[in-house]
């Protein structure tokens, strides 16, 4: 491995997960979920915008490219050979892949997220959390790993397993090559990414926000949850927030495809994830739709939005 903060070229994923992770089947799963990205990225590139259901001009099927990308991704977990469950956004069900699930893996992913930012051409995302044995609704710090593939002017792949947070992109050859290993992220910062509509934050969001502010920090929102993540992430800075609102208490994010892995993630950086009350990745899930209000990012921002939020709700 190269030391902290140097950029270090042409090793791919597959060996950086042998270099880290001694275990084969979980490198295995990984770089499936690398592969079946590449024709997810593929269908962004040149896919019609379709709509699920209709035909293209060849009268083939259509399908609406989160739906694809879902197929995509539940065909190469499916035939990968070590996992026991799935459980997408896409989907209402758990898809059992083995009963066995000793020495197997579950899976939990948003096949496309943010799939309504492609008709009007910003950066989407797909978001990976996996459990080691069959049961879905552990605590996200029970994660072996989490990753994310980004789809913006370049497709990149950022994972963690636990040993740190590793930064690849794709090359010409739609390869992932590393280009940021041990990614960190400063105690503090200047960006913030807000989501929802803020005439609906509560008291003590209103006041942590005006708090940012007033020290200076800038508006970064996206709408698209794995770019704004991006943004904090690979800045090394700020914070990302889906508060709880005045009509919706647990806010818009779900907790097993979205606000787990990428608390995994930001904790592995030396961030941090809270609802505003709790962390994150203690939270224990009780279904597939469970949401959860979030402030994610810089550990000392995310400690302030949670001293205003104890003292003002
Ligand atoms: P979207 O509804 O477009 O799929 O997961 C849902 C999500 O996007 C996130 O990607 C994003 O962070 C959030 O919703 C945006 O919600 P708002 O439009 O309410 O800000």
């Amino acid at each position: 491995m190269s030391e902290p903060g140097k950029t270090k070229f042409q090793v791919d994923l597959r060996r950086h997960l042998r270099e880290t992770d001694e275990n084969r089947d979980l490198t295995r799963l990984i770089c499936e979920i690398a592969d079946a990205s590449k024709y997810i990225v593929h269908s962004i590139r040149t896919g019609d915008l379709g709509v699920a259901g209709t035909s293209n001009l060849y009268g083939e099927e259509q399908l609406a490219l989160d739906v694809l990308s879902d197929r995509i991704l539940q065909k190469r977990l499916s035939h990968s050979g070590v996992v026991a469950n799935i459980v997408s956004e896409e989907r209402p069900d758990i898809i059992t892949v083995s009963t066995e699930s000793a020495g197997k893996y579950s899976v939990a992913f948003d096949p496309l997220d943010g799939s309504s930012l492609v008709d009007v051409n910003l950066a989407v995302g797909t978001i990976v959390s996996i459990y080691e044995g069959g049961d879905v609704f552990q605590p996200g710090r029970n994660q072996v790993a989490a990753m994310y593939i980004l789809y913006g002017p370049r497709s990149t792949l950022v994972y963690s397993t636990g040993n740190g947070v590793h930064e690849f992109a794709m090359n010409a050859l739609s390869e992932y090559t590393l280009i940021r290993e041990n990614v960190t992220m400063a105690n503090a910062g200047g960006i913030y990414s807000p989501g929802g509509q803020r005439n609906l934050y509560s008291a003590g969001t209103e006041s942590f926000v005006q708090d940012l502010e007033a020290r200076g920090s800038k508006l970064r929102y996206s709408g698209g949850f794995v770019p704004d993540i991006n943004q904090v992430l690979m800045k090394g800075k700020g914070i990302f927030m889906y508060p709880h609102l005045k009509n919706a208490p647990n806010g818009k994010l779900r907790l097993l495809f979205e606000l787990n892995p990428m608390a995994f993630l930001i904790e592995q950086a030396g961030g941090a994830a809270s609802t505003g009350r709790e962390r994150i990745l203690d939270l224990k899930p009780k279904s597939i739709d469970d949401r959860a209000p979030v402030f994610i990012g810089a550990k000392d921002d995310v400690a302030r939005a949670e001293e205003f939020i104890a003292k003002q709700g």
